[in-house]
């Protein structure tokens, strides 16, 4: 019988040893974590919350709280970091702590996606636990969907005139976002001269544009602007090209439907009206730069 007890007994030592540890060291166990809003975009904000406990009997000081987005739920070495984390001042022995409006930047890397969220309380692990492996918690399902805006041009408003170089117009056109998220920030629509109706690198940019702003997913934004006419710009027939987001401030579904171009060519590359003589001017030309 004795030889039967030795091994209970020898459990219950071990047992009775990691009692012993954890008393003399604090216990941090993450409880449950959270996003606001459910949706996201990269290089955009979010409010995170989460809940801890300190099963040990010693007071844990201050730590350091960070968040992840994961595929899976399981903590892994190929789930983001969302930059920024919460510093805990501590929580006492047998006590619990909840932290919300937390706000915390997902990083541009992220692919647009369903994650779950990982809060993990003492992630740089400053403080020395009964258990290390507890520390980290994943949202029960899917916490937030990672997507992006889209900017495209939906209309484009030919000039009835003829594009005179060195001249200006007005053009008009309707910016919409079709994408599930809003812009991050406002954006710029510019406008090019081709002589087809897709951009290409020979297209003449035309000076000036529109500022757009924020666009919520859905909404669209119609607006006029004042551009000049490169003096360059040769005799022939132009489609008038407006681009959403061309100087690519903002990372979209796409980034190749941004461009969209007026539904009939306009006459370019007449001369100024200060090269020709004033009898033959068509009253239809466009002012010449500084002499308008
Ligand atoms: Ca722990
Ligand atoms: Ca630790
Ligand atoms: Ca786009
Ligand atoms: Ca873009």
């Amino acid at each position: 019988m004795r030889g039967g007890g030795s091994g209970p007994q020898g459990a219950e030592g071990r047992r009775g040893q990691k009692a012993a540890a954890l008393q003399f060291t604090p216990e941090l166990v993450a409880q449950g974590v959270g996003l606001l809003p459910p949706h996201g975009q990269p290089g955009g904000t979010i409010q995170a919350s989460y809940s801890v406990k300190n099963e040990g009997l010693v007071a844990a000081g201050p730590f350091t709280t960070r968040f992840y987005l994961s595929p899976d739920g399981v903590k892994s070495a190929g789930d983001k970091r969302l930059e920024g984390a919460h510093a805990a001042s501590g929580v006492a022995a047998g006590g619990g702590l909840s932290a919300g409006g937390i706000v915390v930047t997902v990083p541009t890397a992220v692919a647009p996606g369903s994650y779950h969220v990982i809060a993990c309380v003492d992630d740089p692990n400053k403080i020395a636990e009964g258990n290390e492996t507890d520390n980290c918690v994943a949202s029960p399902g899917p916490s937030i969907l990672i997507e992006r805006p889209n900017l495209v041009v939906q209309a484009v408003g030919a000039p009835g005139a003829a594009v005179a170089p060195g001249g200006n117009l007005l053009v008009t056109d309707t910016t919409k976002n079709t994408g599930g998220i809003a812009t991050l920030s406002a954006s710029t629509t510019r406008y090019y001269l081709s002589t087809n109706q897709t951009k290409g690198s020979g297209d003449k940019l035309l000076t000036g544009g529109r500022t757009v702003p924020v666009l919520d997913a859905g909404a669209s934004s119609q607006g006029t602007a004042g551009v000049g006419v490169p003096s360059s710009t040769a005799p022939g027939p132009y489609y008038l090209l407006a681009c959403a987001d061309d100087s690519k401030g903002l990372a979209e579904t796409s980034e190749t439907d941004n461009c969209a171009a007026s539904a009939s060519p306009v006459q370019g590359g007449v001369p100024t009206s200060s090269s020709i003589p004033s009898r033959t001017r068509p009253a239809r030309w466009a002012p010449g730069g500084a002499s308008a």
